[in-house]
C-alpha cells in the first residue's frame, strides 16, 4: 500500500539522509529518483559517520532494498567506489537495484561541467562539478547513454560517438582543449559491465509489484524544492526535478500510488552555490551558526551559506510538494541564541508579499520581514518527547507549523539516529 515521497524543503542539506535512515525499519524499498553523486547525505549510526552520495540512504538499513531509479544520473566509477567503501565497513550492498533506463555520467560530462563553470566566470552556477547538468542535457537532447546501452557494445560506441560530435566542437573551438577520444570513453564504460549486470533491473516494475504486495516504498529526493529545475530559483538550480512530482517520473510510479509526502525543513536555512537567498547572514552570527551546525558541503567541502529560517519558502514547499508531514531538523543548533528571527514575508518594491514571487528579479530584490522569537538557551539534545522541550522551543515549532500550514511530526535534536522527537 503506502508509497511515501521524502523531499527537501529548502536548498538542500536539511538532513534528508538522517530522516530516511530513521524511517528505515518501517520501510522495504528506498528509491533515489533524481540527481546523482552531487548529493551528499550524512548519516550517523552509533557514532559512526557515513557520507553517501550516489547510493540511497536506505542502503544502511538491513532488509531494505535500495533502488537507483530511472531519473538518476549514474557515475559508474563513483558507484563502484561507494559500494567498495560500504562493503569494507561490513554493510551489505548486495540488494542494490539500478534502473536499466538510468542515464550514465560519462567522463566527458564531468569535463564539460567543470570547464563550463570556469568559462562562465562570474555568471557561474556553483555546481558540484560532478557532470550532472551536462548529463541531463544529453538526456533531453536524446544523445544520452543509458545503463542498458552498456550491454550492447556496438550501440554504446555509436551513442558515445554521436554525443561527442558537438562536445568536441565546443571543447576544441571554444574552450581550447583537446578532443575526447570515443574509444577511451567506451572502454572505460565497458570495464564496469560485469559488475553492473546483476544489479540492473526494470525497477519501475519491481516497485509496482512491491506496492501491490503491501510493501512500503520510500522515494528519497536528492537536493531540494528550491533547487528543482522547474520550481526552484532557476538558473541557480540543479538539473532535475527534486520536488515530489519528480518521484513519479524518476521512479516510474504513478501519482495515485503516493500516499504521504514528507518534507525535511532545517530550523534555519543554508545554500551551497550561487543564487538569491533573502535571509542570508553575512555577519558573525552566520559564521557562528555555520560552526555550530558544521555547515560544509558533504560532497565538495564548500562552506555553506547561512541564513535564518524562511517560512515563505516553507509554505511554498508545502504547496508544491503537497506535504503531509514535516520533519524539522537541527533545532538543537539554535540552542544558544537569545533571539531567533524567522522570515514570514518579503518586502518587494515597498509591498509586503507572503508567497514566493513568480518573478525571479523580485526574489533577488526581496527584503525579509522578520518576526523575532525568543530563544530557549538550553541544551535540548537530550529531549525525547515534545513536552520535554523548553517552552520557547515548543513555541518555535508551533509557530513554524502554523506558518507553513502542515504538521511537524518529527523534530531533530542531534545528528545521531536516536536524537529525535517523534510526535504522535
Ligand atoms: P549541480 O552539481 O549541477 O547539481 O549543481 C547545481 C546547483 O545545485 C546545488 N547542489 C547542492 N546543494 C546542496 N547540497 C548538495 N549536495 C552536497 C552536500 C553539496 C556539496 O550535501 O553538501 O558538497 O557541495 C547539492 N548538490 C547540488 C549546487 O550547489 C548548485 O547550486
Ligand atoms: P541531506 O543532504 O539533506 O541528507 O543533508 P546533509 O547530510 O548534507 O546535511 C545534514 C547534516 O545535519 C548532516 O551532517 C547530519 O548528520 C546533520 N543532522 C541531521 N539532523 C540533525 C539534527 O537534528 N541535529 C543536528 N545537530 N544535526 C543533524
Ligand atoms: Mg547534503
Amino acid at each position: 500500500m503506502p508509497g511515501i515521497v521524502l523531499v527537501g524543503a529548502q536548498w538542500g542539506d536539511e538532513g534528508k539522509g538522517k530522516a530516511t535512515d530513521l524511517l528505515g525499519p518501517d520501510i522495504d524499498y528506498v528509491v533515489k529518483f533524481n540527481g546523482g553523486n552531487n548529493a551528499g547525505h550524512t548519516v550517523v549510526i552509533d557514532g559512526e559517520k557515513y557520507a553517501l552520495h550516489l547510493l540511497p540512504s536506505g542502503i544502511l538499513t538491513p532488509g531494505v532494498t535500495p533502488v537507483i531509479g530511472n531519473g538518476v544520473v549514474v557515475d559508474l566509477s563513483v558507484l563502484m567506489e561507494e559500494l567498495d567503501g560500504l562493503d569494507a565497513r561490513g554493510i551489505d550492498t548486495s540488494r542494490l537495484r539500478i534502473s536499466a533506463n538510468a542515464h550514465v555520467i560519462a567522463s566527458y560530462n564531468t569535463t564539460m561541467d567543470k570547464v563550463g563553470e570556469r568559462f562562465l566566470g562570474k555568471r557561474k552556477i556553483g555546481t558540484t562539478g560532478r557532470g550532472i547538468g551536462p548529463t541531463y542535457a544529453d538526456k533531453m537532447n536524446r544523445v544520452g547513454i543509458r545503463v542498458q546501452d552498456l550491454f550492447d557494445e556496438s550501440i554504446l560506441r555509436q551513442k558515445v560517438e554521436a554525443a561527442l560530435v558537438s562536445k568536441n566542437q565546443v571543447l576544441t573551438k571554444l574552450y581550447n582543449r583537446r578532443a575526447i577520444e570515443a574509444e577511451e570513453v567506451v572502454q572505460e564504460l565497458l570495464s564496469y559491465v560485469d559488475r553492473l549486470r546483476p544489479m540492473v533491473a526494470d525497477t519501475s516494475l519491481e516497485i509496482s509489484e512491491a506496492l501491490d504486495a503491501g510493501k512500503v516504498v520510500l522515494c528519497e529526493a536528492g537536493q531540494a524544492t528550491l533547487l528543482d529545475v522547474d520550481h526552484g530559483t532557476y538558473p541557480y538550480v540543479t538539473s532535475s526535478n527534486a520536488t515530489a512530482g519528480g518521484a513519479c517520473t524518476g521512479a516510474g510510479i504513478p501519482p495515485t500510488r503516493v500516499d504521504r509526502v514528507i518534507a525535511i525543513l532545517k530550523a534555519f536555512t543554508t545554500r551551497v552555490g550561487e543564487g538569491p537567498f533573502p535571509t542570508e547572514l553575512h555577519d558573525e552570527v552566520g559564521d557562528r551558526l555555520r560552526e555550530i551546525g558544521h555547515e560544509f558541503g558533504t560532497t565538495t567541502g564548500r562552506p555553506r551559506r547561512i541564513g535564518w529560517l524562511d517560512v515563505v519558502i516553507g509554505r511554498y514547499a508545502t504547496r508544491i510538494n503537497g506535504v503531509t508531514d514535516f520533519v524539522i531538523t537541527k533545532l538543537d543548533n539554535l540552542d544558544t541564541f537569545e533571539q531567533i528571527p524567522v522570515c514570514v514575508a518579503y518586502e518587494i518594491n515597498g509591498e509586503r508579499v507572503e508567497e514566493m514571487p513568480v518573478s525571479q528579479s523580485d526574489f533577488h530584490h526581496a527584503t525579509p520581514v522578520y518576526e523575532v522569537l525568543p530563544g530557549w538557551q538550553e541544551d535540548i539534545t537530550g529531549c525525547r518527547t515534545f513536552d520535554e522541550l523548553p517552552d520557547n522551543a515548543r513555541r518555535y515549532v508551533e509557530f513554524v507549523e502554523q506558518q507553513i500550514g502542515a504538521r511537524v511530526s518529527v523534530i531533530g535534536v542531534g545528528p545521531g539516529r536516536d536524537e529525535v522527537i517523534v510526535r504522535h
